[in-house]
């Protein structure tokens, strides 16, 4: 007899110091160590039940996912899983740099595990999300989170997320799905670009000093560290042959008016992805205005406020019908 569906949610993940590029091997480990807000508003809610055959649906549609086909077979060399019907829904665009690949297989893994019986405790769900996508290690926790080697590679959490509430306004600019896969534009930059050794030997210091900025809860450390990270990834990015190009216009934009904002006294810093779209961090109590400013900007097509959210959890309301 099949056992009943079961439905999990996840939310989405910005990291302020970035994960970009593995090591070598097949278990998806970073080169980096990261550290990431996790976002109560973008959430995938994912419905997992037995099938005859596996089908994979994100927003009702099929897709013949790779990820998550290779992963499915990385749990099945590890547990005998019947095939299976897996349904997503995102309430945000889908591969266009909000991190749908994090809050999926972070829900996905805790719906399968749900669903099975494994047995699995959130560090050990975070490897298997990892397995999937690195970013997703990080989505099975809330609040602030990190991910690095003394942890083996599975995400912990460092701050809970009312322990300091930032908030977050993100910035859409496109619904375009983007250009370069994060899986293959890292591979690429790994290859090519000259800026590499730098970025993978200065990471260690951004992480640390991250970390700190977060526990004495340091608005300005962590707003000049995490730019930094940021903008030293998108070097790495336009140094990497053929380039990897993710902003546009108003990514720019974006990007001047949250600069014109914290030289007026506004506490607020910017992050960018793997995408166009701009994350404005925000002290508590600070995104009304850097979104009302936001949302005028040319190129802007609307901007989402949240606060920081909780980890990956099962819940009752399935996933949309499919
Ligand atoms: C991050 N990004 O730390 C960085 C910053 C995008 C830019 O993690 O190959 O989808 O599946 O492990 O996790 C996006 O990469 O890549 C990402 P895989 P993932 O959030």
């Amino acid at each position: 007899m099949p056992g009943p569906p079961v439905t999990a949610i996840a939310h989405s993940n910005i990291a302020l110091v970035k994960y970009w590029g593995k090591r070598p091997g097949e278990d998806n480990v970073p080169a980096t160590p990261s550290l990431s807000i996790t976002l109560e508003a973008l959430t995938t809610r994912t419905t997992v039940r037995e099938a005859r055959a596996d089908v994979v649906r994100v927003n009702g549609e099929p897709v013949g996912d790779t990820k998550v086909a290779g992963w499915l077979a990385k749990m099945r060399a590890a547990w005998d899983l019947p095939p299976l019907a897996v349904s997503s829904h995102n309430d945000f665009p889908t591969s266009a740099g909000l991190a749908s690949s994090a809050s999926g297989f972070a829900a996905l893994v805790t719906a399968a595990d749900a669903a099975f019986g494994l047995g699995l405790d959130a560090t050990a769900r975070s490897v298997w999300a990892r397995r999937g996508s690195a970013s997703a290690a990080r989505s099975v926790f809330g609040g602030f989170v990190t991910l690095d080697a003394e942890a083996a590679w599975a995400a912990a959490p460092l701050l809970a997320e009312d322990a300091w509430p930032l908030e977050v306004v993100v910035a859409i600019t496109s619904d375009n799905a983007k250009a370069v896969p994060s899986t293959v534009g890292m591979e690429r930059s790994a290859r090519t670009s000259p800026f590499h050794d730098g970025w993978i030997r200065s990471a260690a210091e951004d992480y640390a000093s991250a970390r700190q900025a977060v526990k004495r809860r340091d608005f300005d450390l962590l707003a000049e560290v995490a730019e930094h990270s940021c903008l030293k990834m998108h070097a790495l990015m336009l140094s990497t042959r053929p380039p990897l190009w993710y902003w546009n216009e108003a990514t720019l934009a974006a990007l001047a008016v949250v600069r014109e904002l914290r030289a007026s006294g506004v506490p607020v810093f910017f992050t960018v992805d793997a995408g166009p779209q701009v994350k404005a961090v925000c002290a508590p109590g600070h995104s009304e205005p850097v979104g009302a400013a936001l949302g005028r900007v040319r190129g802007i097509r609307r901007v989402l406020r949240s606060g920081l959210g909780g980890g990956a959890r099962c819940v009752a309301e399935p996933a949309s019908p499919s």
